[in-house]
């Protein structure tokens, strides 16, 4: 068992943290937010995500997990620190916390110490930022003095233990013995398969995934765009579609959110401008969708200033307590600027008041998120309590047949069609 250090106790680090120490390691926890360190002295998290607080608490109780302000010698550093992008047009990666995490490291790096890199990078960011640094501040040489490799994270927000343990990884060393140090050290939790390349092989790997995804979106959204037009129902239509056994469309919504997804794919287009017409074109695609939202609710209620709008979901996507990068939030600044007064819930964040309190009066009500709580309200019991019988449904989530029986007009994104949705249509004959 090693003694392992982990640089950066977020939504990626702390459970690796938990998971390494569950798996025996000796694990020291560092971060720069004292309230992040207060809580882990403590056995504590102030992230949501399913099953870390239990973890995390067995992990400090059992001493293999403890907190840091600095990095403490250790013969394995995982760095796991946001890279988030910087500017608006052209977006970059903002490399800061990277550089900052391997500055912090630099002096307590021995030789034949390894040194991983989790966060997502642009390609090179291992050998060409992470690499020099280290060297500098260490007078050792990667590859011959320390072993250095990205191992890039790739689990789930809300499903984070599971794929943290069961995913396949990939595992890219500076050279051959840093890959293979870097595969022994995740062969103690992993049960996934585990793959070796070169970092930057492992870099571009990672990015490709959430770009695949990105586009992915773009062109379920863009359908939604072209179905409504036609006068056609998208849902119905694109499941009909994955019905083939070589296509799977992803869904259309109101816009893609979180640090991943909508980030990612800007780091390709940064290294590489010229080749990327696609990956830019799906991002502007996606980054429209949350205008298209408001114009849709504009088209339903003719015009929005004046009208009182309950929009039900703000975080990134369903079932997770995130609102981080939230196409939800744009969607309420653009009702909002256009004059609508809006009122927000979200059945995973605490709220003051319910969605029938906020619900008085409203012209129309907004699902933005399909969080699972929203399944069970009840259209009987809102019907009379707003002012007009108008929602809107942005993921496809909620039931035609329950809203319209209660006497809501159900108007979903990407659905084209004027007649209401007839029950068994698109279902296998
Ligand atoms: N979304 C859609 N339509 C879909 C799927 C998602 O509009 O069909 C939207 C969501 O509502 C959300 C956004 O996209 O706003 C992103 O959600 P997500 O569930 O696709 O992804 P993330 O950002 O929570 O996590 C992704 C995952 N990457 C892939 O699935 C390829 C995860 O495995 C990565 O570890 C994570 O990014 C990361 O940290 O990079």
């Amino acid at each position: 068992m090693a003694r392992v250090c982990v640089v950066g106790l977020g939504y990626v680090g702390l459970p690796i943290a938990a998971v390494l120490s569950s798996a025996g390691h000796s694990v020291i926890g560092v971060d720069t937010n004292p309230r992040v360190l207060e809580a882990l002295a403590r056995g504590c998290t102030i992230i949501r995500e399913p099953g870390l607080d239990t973890l995390v608490a067995q992990g400090v109780a059992s001493g293999r997990l403890v907190a840091c302000a600095r990095p403490q010698p250790a013969e394995a550093f995982i760095l796991a620190v946001p890279t988030p992008v910087r500017g608006l047009a052209n977006k970059r990666a903002d490399l800061r916390f990277v550089a900052a995490a391997a500055e912090s490291v630099a002096p307590v790096l021995k030789r034949g110490n390894l040194v991983i890199l989790e966060s997502t990078s642009p390609p090179g960011t291992t050998a060409e930022v992470v690499g020099p640094i280290l060297e500098r501040g260490s007078g050792l040489q990667a590859g011959q003095g320390f072993l250095l490799a990205h191992c890039p994270e790739r689990i789930l927000p809300g499903n984070v233990l599971h794929e943290l343990v069961h995913n396949d990884r990939v595992i890219g060393g500076v050279d051959r013995a840093s890959a293979e140090t870097a595969r022994d050290l995740y062969a103690s939790f992993v049960q996934g398969e585990v793959f070796l390349t070169d970092a930057t092989t492992a870099e571009l790997v990672k990015l490709m995934e959430n770009t695949y995804r990105d586009v992915n979106i773009a062109l379920a959204n863009e359908f939604a765009l072209v179905a409504r037009h036609l006068g056609v129902n998208a849902w119905e239509a694109i499941e009909l579609a994955n019905r083939h056994p070589r296509v799977q469309i992803l869904r259309p919504g109101p816009g893609v959110g979180g640090h991943c997804i909508a980030v990612d794919p800007w780091f390709v287009v940064g290294a590489a401008p010229r080749f990327t017409p696609l990956i830019t074109a799906s991002r502007a695609v996606n980054d429209a969708m949350p205008l298209h939202v408001a114009d849709l609710v504009a088209d339903v209620l003719g015009g929005l200033a004046g009208r009182r709008i309950v929009t039900l979901g703000m975080t990134y996507k369903a079932n997770v307590d995130d609102t981080r990068e939230s196409p939800a939030a744009e969607v309420v600044e653009h009702l909002q600027h256009a004059g609508a007064e809006v009122r927000l819930h979200d059945a995973m964040v605490a709220a003051d008041l319910s969605v029938e309190e906020l619900a008085v009066g409203a012209d129309c009500l907004v699902l933005l998120v399909d969080h699972q709580a929203y399944a069970d309200l009840d259209p009987s019991m809102l019907a009379p309590l707003v002012r007009r019988l108008e929602v809107v449904d942005t993921r496809n989530f909620l039931s035609v047949e329950r809203w319209t029986e209660a006497g809501f007009r159900l108007t979903r994104l990407g659905d084209g069609r004027r007649r209401a949705a007839i029950p068994g249509v698109g279902a296998p004959a």
